[in-house]
């Protein structure tokens, strides 16, 4: 353990006066309302609806019903003290086909939770796409084909003609890793493919998509928004330093991190990833000019972050003993790592959450000191952190969770570690505001700082989010203490 690692916990830490304390959502998981307004099926919809895909089959019809409470629920976010919401808008609800022309009632639901938040004093902070493509595309092709990508920029034009006067953070892709690895290499996420070669196309067209993209953002919004990606970058750890190990982390480095971090931001993928591939596809869809466009100027890097990644050489494993797969990323036989058929997952002994991941916020520490010292000048933002626990309303109906206020405690501190190391982070984004469909999990994990009664729809602050408000409102971290 490092002098760092062992900072004291108890004492008050300041946060920088313009830092932004937020909290995130995403339309599937939380808004509901799946057959109004004109909104049509996303790959979401379809999965959820096939069973055996989601656990106890639920889906995200109802979700919270956000779609219709969102004003009480920019209420309960005024009472947390937050200054920003990270939100995303569904495709399917503001160009039903994935192609055409708008639909005015799905853009005027995102118009009304805008102008709501405004009037609150809540900076809006908006997500083109967390994961929720219109079934239409996905049956044309889906992301291994690329004209979703430029469908996907005319999709981002038409918001910012939309809301580019009153948004000023936007992010056009949430977690493309998942899009394309879970969604068409392990399948445990819409549209539940399970094919290779289409999940490393899938993920060229997300970066394609994702530069097409902020050329369209850039040519609509007014000067002054700031434009982002959101990554979960994967802190890969390997178990020992043996050179096998060290190999196992730098190919998951390579098809979890720099598949993205290569072409967004240094104009290129990385020679090892293809090398690492080339028994699958000799990367052909990646046509002249595409790493130039992919590209471009940002600026903020959003991060996402729960636990790291444990990997080690497969012959690491005790003989006889099965090949640990569990990488956290749900159970598939197909892999959602392509090029890594060698590499052995494992979660390090300790406190776990209810997604049995890990609690490492040495992990947040290293990944952002590391993240900045290879892109000086890219300011960062964590887009989401948080963490599931078994939360239940006690008899008063108050609802008592310790380890969250204790997780996000210690996480926000690694934060602030960070940035007395000079690394400019410039807000923070708790997962998640309400508890929600937890994709695959259904509602059956809790994340929010707010309960959800999934009968009722009922919500009510448990006892971290009374923690965070302080937090947020002032600006110092202190101890959450007994809350
Ligand atoms: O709920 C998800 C979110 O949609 C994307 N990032 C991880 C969260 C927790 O699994």
């Amino acid at each position: 353990m490092t002098a760092s690692e062992i900072r004291p916990l108890t004492a008050v830490r300041s946060f920088p006066s313009d830092f932004l304390w937020g909290a995130a959502t995403a339309a599937y998981q939380i808004e509901g309302a799946a057959r109004e307004g004109g909104r049509t099926p996303s790959i979401w919809d379809t999965f959820s609806h096939t069973p055996g895909k989601v656990f106890a089959g639920h889906t995200g019809d109802v979700a919270v019903d956000h779609y219709h409470r969102f004003r009480d629920d920019v209420r309960l976010m005024t009472e947390l003290g937050l200054g920003a919401y990270r939100f995303s808008v569904s495709w399917s609800r503001v160009q039903p086909t994935g192609r055409g022309p708008v639909a005015q009632q799905g853009l005027d639901f995102y118009r009304r939770l805008v102008d709501e938040l405004l009037a609150a004093g809540i900076e809006p902070a908006l997500t083109l796409y967390h994961w929720d493509l219109p079934q239409e595309l996905e049956d044309a092709g889906g992301w291994p084909e690329r004209p979703t990508a430029e469908r996907f920029a005319e999709y981002a034009g038409l918001v910012a003609d939309a809301l580019g006067d009153r948004v000023k953070y936007w992010t056009t892709l949430n977690e493309p890793w998942c899009s394309a690895f879970l969604g068409y290499g392990s399948g445990v996420h819409a549209p539940g493919r399970t094919e290779p070669v289409a999940a490393l196309r899938a993920a060229h067209h997300l970066n394609l998509g994702h530069g097409l993209a902020v050329q369209a953002l850039r040519a609509a919004l007014p000067g002054g928004c700031q434009l982002a990606v959101s990554l979960n970058l994967h802190e890969v750890r390997p178990l020992t330093p043996s050179p096998e190990d060290r190999e196992a982390a730098r190919r998951i480095d390579a098809v979890g991190n720099r598949v993205w971090l290569g072409p967004m931001l240094e104009g290129a993928y990385p020679e090892d990833l293809f090398a690492d591939t080339a028994h699958l596809t000799g990367w052909s869809f990646v046509q002249n000019g595409d790493t130039a466009t992919i590209h471009q100027p940002l600026d903020l890097l959003a991060v996402n972050y729960y636990t790291p990644t444990v990997v080690s050489h497969v012959s690491h494993i005790a003989k006889g003993a099965e090949k640990p797969r569990d990488d956290g990323h749900g159970n598939s036989e197909h892999s959602p790592w392509p090029g890594a058929g060698d590499v052995a997952f494992h979660r390090a002994p300790g406190e776990r959450t209810a997604m049995g991941w890990p609690v490492d916020p040495s992990a947040l520490y290293d990944l952002l000191t590391r993240t900045a010292s290879r892109y000086p000048g890219m300011p960062l933002v964590i887009s989401e952190n948080g963490a599931a626990y078994e939360d239940e309303a006690g008899p008063d109906g108050t609802v008592h969770d310790p380890e969250r206020a204790a997780y996000v405690h210690a996480h926000l501190d690694a934060v602030h570690r960070a940035i007395a190391a000079g690394v400019d982070v410039r807000g923070y984004f708790l997962w998640s505001l309400l508890d929600n469909f937890e994709w695959a999990y259904g509602y059956g994990k809790r994340f929010g700082a707010i309960h959800v009664d999934y009968d009722s729809l009922e919500r009510t602050p448990k006892s971290s989010a009374h923690w965070y408000a302080r937090v947020a409102r002032t600006g110092e971290l202190h101890p959450p203490g007994n809350v």
